[in-house]
């Protein structure tokens, strides 16, 4: 029976109720039951792509209004258009565009959200974590894991570009948000450049290091020139029918994901290739590091070319076709749902 065939009795008997409790801040769950609990993830978050030609240009103008020293941080937030004001890109993810001109410094704070960066667009800059810097080149994948000290500088001529994703909803939702500053602007280097890949990420690990399972990765940076070279390397087979030829970042000392909130992967679509449709609980954003295609999210299709970036929410099916070879890098919350026993894949 629905309430809209009650008699007008019974409707305002329950009105009155409900009025009742709620000045008690009660409130009835048969009301809301069903979309407490959906029979399949029903996410706020909207599809979109973000063109880099017009987000290399807005940037650029933030860099003439405000200095990376004043602003802390020069970055644009990609909102997704379903959840403005929220300064998210996912429920659970935020990803902004970040700027660093010439002889610019961000300077040193540390916080408990985690962060990764993809290096986009202009060569010189450097980011430094807890330490050490690692030159930023286009396709390089940086992480700051939780309460790491970072900055970044750029030591060249040109304006430098990456695309940061963080955490923030995920630890905004926890209540478990610290940060401080440094009183250095920035750190000075305690190790040479290249020392956490040599000593980490070389198939080979320091004697007297034990990773508990959930700890961060040590290697901060996944050089695009290894990651390209994996790709290449292992397609030869055939590419899967639902991700091409794709793989996850990992600490290479535990196997997890670089940091526990926040998964990555790349993938590789040969010219002509297109997936078949698959949707996941995580809700991941991707940005096309070589190549041209199109993507499908649902009933949205966008074409994508070099640094645009591209949003799918949770439980929409994608599907992706490469015009010319492809590398995209994504993102996700994945290692959290997958810690959870939540994550699921359906490949059609
Ligand atoms: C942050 O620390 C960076 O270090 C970038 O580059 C974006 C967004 C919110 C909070 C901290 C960075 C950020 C951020």
């Amino acid at each position: 029976m629905h309430a809209e065939d009650l008699p007008p009795d019974a409707l305002r008997q329950r009105a009155d109720y409900y009025q009742r409790i709620g000045s008690r801040h009660m409130t009835p769950l048969w009301e809301v039951l069903g979309a407490l609990v959906p029979p399949h993830p029903r996410s706020p978050a909207a599809p979109h792509l973000w063109r880099y030609a017009e987000l290399r240009e807005q940037v650029l103008e933030a860099g003439r209004l405000i200095s990376a020293e004043e602003a802390e941080r020069r970055v644009l937030i990609l909102e997704n258009p379903a959840l403005r004001g929220q300064s998210c890109i996912t429920q659970s993810l935020y990803a902004g565009l970040q700027l660093i001109l010439p002889g610019e410094v961000a300077p040193a704070h540390r916080h408990t959200q985690s962060a990764l960066r993809l290096v986009l667009d202009g060569e010189g800059a450097y980011s430094a974590v807890d330490g050490e810097r690692t030159t930023m080149r286009r396709g390089d994948f940086i992480i700051t894991p939780s309460w790491t000290w970072h900055d970044h500088g750029n030591l060249g001529d040109q304006p430098v570009v990456w695309l940061d994703g963080l955490d923030i909803p995920i630890v905004r939702f926890l209540d478990a948000g610290f940060a401080e500053r440094s009183e250095q602007r920035s750190q000075a280097p305690l190790r040479p450049e290249g020392d956490a890949l040599a000593r980490y990420g070389a198939n080979m690990l320091p004697l007297d290091y034990q990773p508990r399972p959930m700890d961060p990765t040590r290697v901060f940076v996944y050089p695009f020139e290894r990651t390209k070279a994996a790709l290449v390397g292992i397609s030869s087979g055939t590419p899967d029918a639902h991700h091409g030829f794709k793989l996850r970042y990992v600490n290479p000392a535990t196997g997890a994901s670089p940091m526990p909130t926040t998964g990555a992967f790349a993938q590789r679509l040969p010219a002509g290739f297109e997936t078949k449709p698959v949707r996941c609980t995580d809700g991941t954003v991707h940005v096309c590091l070589e190549g041209e295609g199109e993507v499908r999210v649902g009933d949205r299709t966008w074409r994508f070319q070099e640094s645009d970036v591209f949003v799918v929410p949770s439980w929409h099916a994608l599907q992706l076709r490469a015009d010319r070879d492809a590398v995209l890098f994504s993102f996700s919350d994945r290692p959290v749902q997958q810690a959870l026993g939540l994550w699921r894949e359906e490949r059609q």
